[in-house]
């Protein structure tokens, strides 16, 4: 497919990546670029750019996604859409999802190159916010776009107060335009949804494997516990007659880690914050909050985890004779990716001679919501040592190069299926 040599294709993506990375949170560690932040805000201005560079019509729609639109032959049939998102957890890498973004301008210039006429409009999205953030709600754009987003997720407040549609107010989207946005259910369904991700696991690399076809996402569980006690003089206070909100938590850490590690192959459970909601350090605490999640492929093993963790956390709470109130979330459900999607890919790959493994992803995605509109697909690129979200990320750009050629070929394959 590709015109360009590997050179002319390694050094435009070595040239794109370098100058997304040069937006990040001065103070805060690796890159980071959370939604609504300034950092985020100058990015997306940059990327508009190069979305326009790429001969793309751009524009930013009323959920605050930005969407590149190459004409198709016959604007009038459903179009393809590929993409990601830019936005990075605090602390993160230089390419989770920017691969996808950054990717998918290559792609199109490849597609140019190559003269392959789409049928179909091509649009390529950089989906607001799809990292979890302080509201506990992550894929804000791709939520809107399957019309997911509800009133009640734009009164969720973060640790300040603040609420969501305040946050969005504050960024340039419109909470009650967005609240009427209907996105591109209905009539406007894309064709088909396909989208280029670095793997942020280390099946590929240890299976030497240059792209993986995901074939399923994962469901993730979120928990917001609170651990009621009673508060002492931490110096006076026995220790046989306390009842300590933080022991209590504690417990149920260590419960939630044994949730994880009794999980089928792929599930993890993770407690990410504690927090006192006292501030004294001399004090018995008697209020604690516990942010946790548990993710999972299977089905029916993640719909079990609210029950086996209220029970016993219960009994961990009980034995410290302090209360436990658990409130649950579900982030989004376990989602397939479309056969058809997959074996376009499969057969993309494999006709330019790449090797690719089937692999679930444990990480979630702007796919998931894409799912609930058009049949969706993810190739994944390796991750050295399987890591991400962290500065310590990192993808070669002729794995890159690679993905973006799979991208291509599907997309072209995509197009007239
Ligand atoms: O949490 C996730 O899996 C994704 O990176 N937002
Ligand atoms: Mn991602
Ligand atoms: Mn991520
Ligand atoms: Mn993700």
């Amino acid at each position: 497919m590709p015109l360009s040599d590997a050179g002319e294709i390694t050094g435009r993506l070595n040239s794109a990546l370098s100058g997304l990375a040069e937006f990040r949170t001065a103070g805060r560690p690796g890159w980071t670029r959370e939604v609504f932040s300034e950092s985020y805000r100058d990015s997306r201005q940059w990327v508009a750019g190069q979305m326009k560079a790429a001969g793309l019509e751009v524009h930013k729609d009323a959920a605050g996604n930005l969407v590149g639109r190459l004409a198709g032959r016959n604007p009038a049939a459903k179009p393809l859409v590929t993409g990601s998102h830019t936005d990075t957890v605090d602390g993160g890498g230089r390419f989770d999802g920017v691969v996808g973004v950054l990717g998918a301008l290559e792609a199109v210039q490849m597609l140019r190159e190559s003269g392959a006429a789409l049928e179909r409009d091509l649009l390529v999205v950089d989906f607001l916010g799809e990292e979890s953030n302080p509201f506990g709600l992550s894929c804000l754009g791709s939520r809107a776009l399957a019309g997911e987003l509800t009133a009640a997720d734009l009164a969720r407040t973060d640790y300040s107060g603040k609420t969501l549609a305040a946050a969005y107010s504050d960024f340039g989207v419109d909470p009650s335009a967005l609240l009427s946005f209907k996105g591109w259910t209905g009539s406007r369904r894309p064709h088909a949804y396909l989208e280029l991700h670095i793997e942020q696991g280390s099946t590929l690399e240890a299976r030497g494997m240059p792209i993986g076809i995901v074939t399923a996402i994962t469901g993730i569980e979120r928990l917001v516990a609170s651990f009621t006690g009673t508060p002492d003089h931490a110096g006076t206070r026995p220790m046989d007659d306390r009842r300590d909100a933080m022991v209590a938590a504690a417990e149920a850490v260590l419960a939630i880690r044994s949730e994880g590690c009794g999980a089928p192959e792929h599930g993890v459970a993770t407690v990410t914050r504690l927090e006192n909601a006292s501030r004294s350090p001399n004090v018995v605490p008697s209020l604690v909050r516990l942010y946790g999640e548990v993710r999972s492929v299977d089905e029916s093993w993640l719909s079990g985890t609210r029950g086996r963790l209220a029970a016993e956390i219960a009994a961990r709470a009980a034995e410290h004779d302090v209360e436990a109130d658990l409130s649950w979330s579900t982030d989004n459900t376990v989602v397939r990716a479309s056969d058809s999607v997959q074996d376009l890919a499969g057969d993309a790959a494999s006709a330019a001679g790449i090797g690719w493994l089937p692999v679930p992803s444990g990480a979630t995605h702007d796919a998931v919501h894409m799912a609930a509109l058009a049949p969706m697909g993810m190739i994944f690129i390796p991750s050295a040592g399987g890591k991400s979200h962290c500065p310590e990320e990192f993808t070669s750009t002729d794995q890159i190069a690679t993905g973006v050629r799979v991208l291509a070929d599907t997309l072209v394959r995509l197009d007239s299926h």
